[in-house]
């Protein structure tokens, strides 16, 4: 049986109850006093990128001071928004491949994948015969973070495609050089007085896009892996139940596993355990929130206490004694929060700095000191609790997470059938599509956003694709949408059409996929890039497409780009700020298809956005006859 999101709502509608007592604000709250939200914004035709402006496009006024018109100040805002996201997942790759560069025998960081280490290595054409692990360790690392910043050719990852993906792009003029160079080209490109022409905005859009999908989040996701684990399946818990009231509870939130793999390290160390116990606590539990949480869930089976707009209800149980954040989507809120209860609210890194908050600069060479400092102050604010605020809704579920390609592509050997007995390759999930099985497949990712009722939107419309026969492969906050309704336990197969649920039971597997963090949606791409070398077909053929219901940050618009610039329609339940203007709408919406054979949908019923995407993989299915 599913957690129904009238559950979720009840239990958050408590917690907001306790938050009144101690005088807390919430988003609930602050969205009333920011709604009806400005018109020019949400219609994406105001500019304020010169002291001239800022500039509104009304009926009366057609053009901006300098001339510029509706289009090109749509399509400015718009790559500009791309180029934020990618600058985010980038940069996050990039720290990871610091990380990689601390890595030693014995040291906090260690390679736990040197498999993976040396494939890659071999891909870039590096000498791994004979060598010592951690020398091409740090070798790898400094050509990693040589990639941001290159001043000759195209990202490594690219040749990772089908070359078919390959030429498109080339053709179309979007393969990315170096990442940040995108980034700054992206910048540059929409100062004042330079491009608005829309064509030449949302080219580069894409090709800011690809340069975080097959650049920057691909550095992140496999040096990630390198470090700390390629994920396998595992099982763990989602939702607010998972924290422990009788235990220290540390909530990690935030995207970089540098910090979060060191808490969850040393929070299990008898030595921190034994002083959780000498505070009164009988143990300690190490849950998250957002894409850290995904993480550590999918390589350590660390609990997720909740999704981003769960950011709040972690502080309001009472029973958080720290929340720990490195980079991205955390609430400014959290800190005048955190000072309605006892809860510290410690931030670490220099990119995330936050009124109210303890500041605990982490670094990767200080990391093992400072994670077992941050454990420490948690325990020792055990016995500032506030006993009559304490009250965790008892919700949770059963999830088995950590679906990498390599687990994927494991898990498939195991059901291979007689007619394909290669092992290793994406066929035998080939096979279960041509022959009708499963119907197709649907990436899910993305936020949430209180434009659409939290949650709903990835639950229903998992649930609808499901009883289709679609199988999901989710990240970020849609895969803990899932994970918390109980779409990624096992017994879920119960929900699936006939063909499906058939598939469940073979290989064992939740109908729905956790495939990781924001970052990891490289990993989807690596997926279907294998899919389609594996069945001779292109990417832009096979029944596949990626959606993002509530999706809210810059980052998401990034990950759209480079999803949709693959080759995969992308839905989207939430306007990206481009409804002002027809030109780049019809770009974004059809044009771009020309060139990647994609293209964006954008649906706010969510129930119609279900229907479309069923109908566009049936139409895939049809044009290839199958
Ligand atoms: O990178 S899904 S709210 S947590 S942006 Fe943020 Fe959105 Fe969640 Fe991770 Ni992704
Ligand atoms: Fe106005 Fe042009 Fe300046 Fe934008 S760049 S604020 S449209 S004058």
């Amino acid at each position: 049986k599913l957690t129904t999101v009238e559950e979720f709502e009840a239990a958050t509608a408590r917690l907001l109850e306790t938050g009144a007592k101690v005088g807390a604000d919430a988003w609930q709250m602050r969205v009333k006093n920011q709604t009806p939200h400005c018109k020019f914004g949400e219609q994406g035709v105001c500019c304020r990128i010169c002291s001239m402006g800022p500039c509104r496009i009304t009926p009366k006024a057609s053009r901006g001071i300098c001339g510029c018109d509706v289009h090109g100040i749509v399509g400015r805002n718009f790559l500009r928004f791309v180029a934020g996201g990618a600058a985010t997942h980038s940069d996050h790759g990039r720290e990871i491949c610091i990380t990689l560069s601390h890595a030693k025998e014995g040291g906090d960081y260690q390679v736990k994948d040197p498999e993976k280490l040396i494939r890659i290595a071999k891909e870039w054409g590096v000498e791994t015969e004979g060598r010592d692990i951690y020398d091409l360790a740090h070798e790898m690392s400094e050509l990693a973070q040589e990639e941001y910043g290159k001043i000759k050719g195209y990202s490594r990852w690219l040749k990772r495609a089908p070359q078919h993906t390959q030429d498109l792009w080339h053709a179309a003029g979007i393969e990315p050089r170096a990442i940040d160079r995108e980034v700054s080209c992206a910048l540059h490109m929409t100062h004042m007085g330079n491009t608005s022409k829309p064509e030449a905005l949302i080219r580069q859009s894409l090709r800011n896009g690809l340069s975080d999908g097959w650049g920057g989040s691909m550095c992140g996701t496999e040096f990630s892996d390198v470090l700390f684990g390629t994920p396998k399946p595992i099982d763990t818990e989602a939702n607010l139940g998972v924290m422990v009231e009788e235990n220290v509870n540390i909530v990690v939130h935030g995207h970089d596993p540098s910090l979060s793999e060191m808490i969850c390290e040393y929070a299990d160390s008898k030595e921190m355990i034994d002083y959780a116990k000498s505070m009164g606590a009988k143990g300690i539990t190490v849950s998250g929130v957002c894409c850290t949480s995904n993480e550590v869930a999918m390589r350590r089976g660390i609990p997720m206490a909740g999704n981003f707009l769960q950011q709040e209800n972690v502080v309001l149980t009472g029973a958080c004694e720290a929340i720990v954040v490195d980079v991205q989507c955390i609430f400014p809120a959290l800190g005048p929060l955190s000072k309605c209860f006892h809860t510290k609210f410690i931030t670490t890194s220099p990119i995330c700095q936050m009124p109210d908050s303890d500041f605990i600069e982490f670094h990767s060479d200080n990391a093992g000191e400072t994670a077992k400092n941050i454990v420490k102050l948690a325990c020792e604010n055990f016995k500032n609790r506030r006993p009559e605020l304490v009250h965790i809704p008892q919700l949770k579920h059963k999830a088995t997470v950590g679906y990498s390609v390599e687990a994927i592509v494991k898990t498939l050997d195991g059901v291979t059938n007689s007619q394909v007995d290669e092992t290793g390759t994406t066929k035998p999930l080939i096979e279960c599509i041509t022959s009708g099985v499963i119907r197709g497949a649907v990436a899910m990712v993305g936020c949430n956003n209180p434009k659409v009722r939290p949650d709903t939107a990835h639950i229903e419309l998992m649930k609808k694709l499901i009883a289709n026969d679609i199988v999901i492969i989710a990240s970020g906050c849609s895969a803990q949408a899932a994970a918390r309704a109980g779409l990624m336990d096992k017994a879920a197969k119960d929900l699936c059409g006939a063909g499906l649920k058939r598939v469940c039971e073979l290989a064992d597997i939740p109908p729905v996929l956790h495939m990781g963090s924001c970052v990891d949606i490289s990993r989807m791409m690596i997926l279907a890039a294998e899919l389609a070398k594996d069945s001779g077909l292109n990417i832009s053929q096979l029944p596949v497409v990626g959606c993002a219901p509530e999706w809210m940050s810059e980052k998401a618009v990034s990950i759209g780009n480079y999803v949709v610039a693959t080759g995969l329609d992308t839905f989207l339940g939430v306007d990206p700020y481009v409804s002002g203007s027809t030109e780049v709408a019809e770009l974004l919406t059809s044009g771009v298809r020309d060139w990647v054979e994609a293209a964006y949908t954008v649906e706010k019923d969510i129930d119609k956005l279900g229907d479309l995407m069923i109908e566009r993989i049936e139409a895939k299915r049809d044009a290839l006859g199958i």
